[in-house]
């Protein structure tokens, strides 16, 4: 196998010189199939740069299947002792050879590039056997990729680093080396799944599930190599739109027989097909309420056609009424999602699984965590994130996410001694942030979303901090300074930086409409989507109190449904997200509400200034075209920081009345 460098394209993680620590010592691969295999290509890959070698003979370095026969002495002594699990592995170094030891070949290219994190460090004293297992089973990249442009969406619909790597003019590219290079980086930060189409069904895309599924076989074909499964979003009304049946009622003999049969050709062509991707009933697309069916109804008939083969259903929870009348406070977008699948626990299929958007409403800067996450316990759950930068400044700021995801993981909806939602998570599924861009993702800075993703899927419990120097060594550690200090001054804080100066206090949705790029204070006040701020010249902010709003609050167990309920015990930072509150309401901070919006927007845009600085002085210390881009993009993001500061404070003065206490200007 060859290996994919990435010839033409400017690289992200893993430039060759993070592979010397490997490359220059004598490994010894043990075991069959075609993961072992890509492992000992890229050894054989890394050697021939940094001029160690594969052998037979003892050697530095063991990565051994446990199946292996006759295993070598270094990994028998673990054999047996330790339990690698299903994708799992085990490490240890014991007289002077490394030894990784795993029960299936995916645990062996994990542990492998494990083996490329730590570089020196896994070759240098004893360590004593630890065993790694994932968190998530399945760690999985959603691409909003259309094959066709779309007349409005473009291709990549939120897509902020080009066209997709996967399609271009209406088909698979001819040229899928990329893609292949693109399964590498993922395997190299642990993701596993990939869905390669927009959850949006449009026309052409909606044939890559019959007719032009030898496009999806070939991604598959690239993407096998690295460990990684390919899933397909489908329509609901497939069985009419590509069948030709007069309806796709899921409880319909016709339906089912040829989500059956349509199912196995999709098995026959691709062997290890990860399975379908839905979004129903939800933003234009079509579902099961045309058919007066549930969704577990609707769920099921794609569960039980993918269940002999091993397939899963992941069904979107993003379910809502996009037509809501704004003048009627009794409905609340943030609710519909519990009130449309809470109901439905115990009756979805094993294998389908709820993918479920982190916050209520739609991967705003700031939200609370989702109250569907606590209300399934007998439905399997994926946690649905936004890596691409729809609402978080897209891909022209910087906005590291890893602390927000980091947050929401962390979060415990029965309080301190219950489980967080990286418990109650089987799967973690980012929407991706990739596209046909030199630099992969638009903002170079922005790969390290990709890259924090993968980690935390693996490992929920991971320092952001930590992951970011991971990220800023397997990317920059090659030159002999990376600017590591600059990095983390302009990133570990981005996400913070960045709601500082948008929306305030998690109202959310002061984003200009449709592309979602730049401020516009009442840009979606007046419209039917169930997203406001209800800012008047009283106060701000949407009850969804048990008391007095729309009730809300009630979807959370204890403790958090009293908290959030309360205005005195909400955290500030969601405080407008559950109350409408006078401009003078008091914060924990010691500050009102008024002032708070203006401090922070003064802040943020400072904040964005000084990082703008400080990677001036950067100069010099990285690759001069990467730094350009950069420092290109940072300009833009002070223009819109400062836009954003502006417009949000003087629309504030201007309701409120209420001067800056500090005297500053408000335009
Ligand atoms: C919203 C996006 C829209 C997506 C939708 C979804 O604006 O383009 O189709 O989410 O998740 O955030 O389905």
């Amino acid at each position: 196998m060859t290996i994919p460098e990435p010839n033409g394209v400017h690289a992200a993680w893993l430039p060759p010189e993070a592979f010397r620590a490997i490359g220059s010592r004598r490994t010894l691969v043990c075991g069959d199939g075609l993961l072992a295999d890509t492992v000992r290509a890229e050894v054989s890959w890394a050697c021939a740069r940094h001029g160690g070698g594969l052998t037979d003979e003892p050697a530095d370095l063991v990565l051994a299947l446990s199946t292996a026969r006759p295993l070598p002495a270094a990994a028998a002594r673990l054999a047996g002792r330790e339990e690698p699990g299903e994708q799992g592995f085990v490490l240890a170094r014991h007289d002077g050879v490394t030894v990784v030891l795993a029960d299936d070949p995916a645990g062996l290219l994990h542990g492998f590039f494990h083996l490329v994190r730590l570089g020196e460090a896994a070759f240098g004293a004893a360590r004593p056997a630890e065993t790694h297992r994932p968190a998530m089973r399945r760690r999985m990249v959603d691409h909003w990729d259309n094959v066709a442009v779309h007349p409005v969406m473009g291709q990549v619909e939120r897509g902020y680093a080009g066209g997709s790597i996967f399609w271009a003019d209406g088909a698979a590219r001819g040229d899928l080396t990329r893609v292949r290079a693109y399964g590498r980086l993922l395997a190299a930060c642990g993701v596993n799944a990939v869905a390669v189409n927009n959850v949006n069904v449009h026309a052409t895309e909606a044939h890559l599930l019959t007719d032009r599924l030898g496009d999806v076989a070939a991604i598959a074909g690239e993407l096998r190599p690295y460990g990684i499964r390919v899933h397909l979003s489908v329509g609901f009304t497939s069985p009419v739109v590509l069948g030709g049946l007069p309806t796709a009622d899921p409880l319909d003999e016709r339906v089912r027989e040829w989500w059956a049969a349509t199912t196995e050709r999709v098995y026959e062509t691709i062997p290890d097909f990860g399975g379908y991707v839905v979004k129903a009933d939800s933003e234009g697309q079509p579902g099961p309420f045309a058919y007066e069916r549930t969704h577990a109804e609707g769920a099921g008939v794609l569960a039980d056609a993918l269940a002999p083969f091993g397939g899963v259903v992941h069904w979107r929870a993003f379910v809502y009424n996009h037509r809501q009348d704004w003048r009627d406070r009794s409905t609340d977008r943030a609710r519909a999602a519990y009130d449309h699948f809470q109901p439905l626990d115990g009756h979805f299929r094993d294998n389908m699984i709820l993918q479920v958007k982190h916050g209520p409403i739609d991967f705003q800067p700031r939200e609370p965590v989702s109250p569907v996450i606590a209300a399934m316990p007998t439905t399997r759950l994926a946690v649905e994130f936004q890596a691409t930068q729809e609402y978080t400044g897209q891909q022209r700021h910087v906005c590291y996410l890893a602390p927000m995801w980091r947050e929401v993981l962390d979060f415990r909806p029965w309080g301190p001694d219950g489980r967080a939602v990286a418990d109650l998570a089987g799967d973690l599924v980012a929407v991706s942030n990739v596209g046909d861009d030199p630099y992969w993702t638009g903002h170079p800075l922005a790969q390290a979303n990709l890259y924090a993703f993968g980690r935390l899927a693996w490992d929920p419990r991971l320092d952001p901090a930590a992951i970011l120097d991971e990220w800023i060594d397997l990317t920059f550690a090659p030159a002999p300074e990376p600017p590591r200090g600059t990095l983390h001054a302009l990133m570990d804080g981005s996400w913070r930086t960045y709601e500082r100066y948008t929306a305030p206090l998690g109202v959310g949705f002061m984003v200009r409409p449709g592309h979602h790029y730049g401020p516009d204070v009442d840009g979606y006040e007046y419209t039917p989507w169930g997203t406001y701020h209800f800012a008047d010249r009283d106060g701000v902010g949407v009850d969804r109190t048990r008391a007095s709003g729309t009730g809300f609050t009630g979807q959370y167990p204890r403790p958090w449904s009293d908290v959030y309920e309360s205005v005195e015990r909400c955290p500030d930072e969601l405080l407008l997200f559950f109350h409408h509150v006078p401009y003078g309401h008091v914060l924990h901070s010691g500050s009102t509400v008024i002032q708070h919006i203006y401090d922070t927007h003064f802040a943020g845009a400072e904040e964005v200034a000084e990082s703008r600085r400080r990677w001036a002085e950067a100069a010099g210390r990285v690759n001069p075209a990467l730094h350009a881009r950069v420092r290109e993009l940072l300009d833009e993001q002070l223009r819109s920081a400062e836009e954003w500061r502006d417009q949000v404070n003087a629309y504030f003065f201007r309701k409120s009345g209420v001067p800056d206490a500090c005297g500053r200007r408000i335009f």
